[in-house]
């Protein structure tokens, strides 16, 4: 017998999704997406997945591993889709949820990472990991600083390598210890995993402190998978989303969308705090609207 995760739908009241996600560090939401949503994203992603090289040298071999082989990985997804800039990355569902896990903690949540996963065939299981560990250097016990989610853009089957999540893992007391410390704390025993089967368009969205891994592919089927997180507007991003959507880019979407990438200032002055994120001492997702961001006004030393 494996382990389970509670089932919601896009129409679910979000307090009781919140409740569920605190109490067991995951749930599944069901028709996340509407299907021409999923259609239109593998539609633009296409060409971008058809490049991705699974083997392609990255700047660190452990990046490689950790993702495991037959696995395409391609990086900055809203910078690359609008569909999946406006309609996933703003999802209202998926932001209300933000608003509940993140807000708290901060004036403005942004975008940490837009990032499809494709575990091809042959794809081995993923490390088990939290996806928190990233900021080891923040104190421990410390607020949630992530709200992750893996959105099925083909349905998840535990044979082509649906998510595994550990429920309740978020509550370990190892979580406390630092990540090196967790390695060799206590491991999940196979009963303790769950597998986040799901018809495409739904999302499993956990904790960053709940411990989870993509699946083994056995299948002839890629296992079309997005790895959407969010993070605390204070906090480094672990994807540079002003690189990978730069201002002429994010200048084309919708305000929102530019706000989750990152572009509004973290503004916590009534907070006791300061403006994060300024510009010529200005919003610039300001700059962005009048058009003052993306076009080159100055340049070095006069040129
Ligand atoms: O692909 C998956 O199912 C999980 C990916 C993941 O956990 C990660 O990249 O951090
Ligand atoms: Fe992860």
């Amino acid at each position: 017998m494996s382990a389970t995760i509670e089932r919601f739908t896009a129409t679910s009241d979000t307090n009781a999704v919140c409740a569920a996600l605190e109490l067991d560090g995951a749930v599944i939401v069901e028709g996340l997406l509407d299907l021409d949503v999923v259609e239109r994203v593998n539609d633009e992603l296409e060409a971008a997945i058809d490049r991705a090289d699974p083997n392609e040298a990255l700047f660190n071999p452990v990046m490689q591993a950790f993702h495991g082989p037959c696995t395409k990985q391609v990086t900055g997804v809203p910078g690359l889709s609008r569909t999946f800039a406006v309609d996933v990355m703003c999802n209202p569902m998926l932001l209300a949820i933000c608003d509940r896990i993140l807000l708290p903690s901060c004036a403005r949540y942004q975008l940490n990472l837009g990032h499809w996963l494709q575990r091809g065939p042959g794809a081995d299981e993923q490390w088990l990991h939290r996806d928190e560990a990233v900021w080891s250097d923040v104190p421990r016990p410390h607020p949630e600083l992530q709200l992750a989610s893996v959105i099925a853009f083909v349905d998840f089957t535990r044979e082509n390598g649906a998510t595994r999540i550990v429920p309740g893992s978020h509550r370990w007391p190892d979580r406390q210890l630092s990540p090196a410390e967790q390695m060799s704390g206590p491991q999940p025993d196979p009963d303790q995993i769950a597998y986040a089967e799901m018809p495409a368009g739904s999302a499993v969205v956990y904790s960053g402190g709940t411990i989870h891994g993509g699946g083994a592919n056995s299948t002839d089927i890629p296992r079309r998978g997005a790895h959407l997180s969010y993070t605390l507007g204070w906090l480094r991003t672990e994807e540079n989303n002003y690189l990978s959507t730069p201002p002429e880019l994010a200048a084309t979407l919708p305000r929102r969308a530019q706000e989750v990438l990152g572009y509004a200032l973290h503004d916590s002055l009534g907070r006791g705090g300061g403006y994060l994120g300024m510009v010529r001492m200005q919003d610039p997702v300001e700059l962005l609207a009048r058009g003052e961001l993306g076009t080159a006004t100055s340049g070095l030393g006069g040129l």
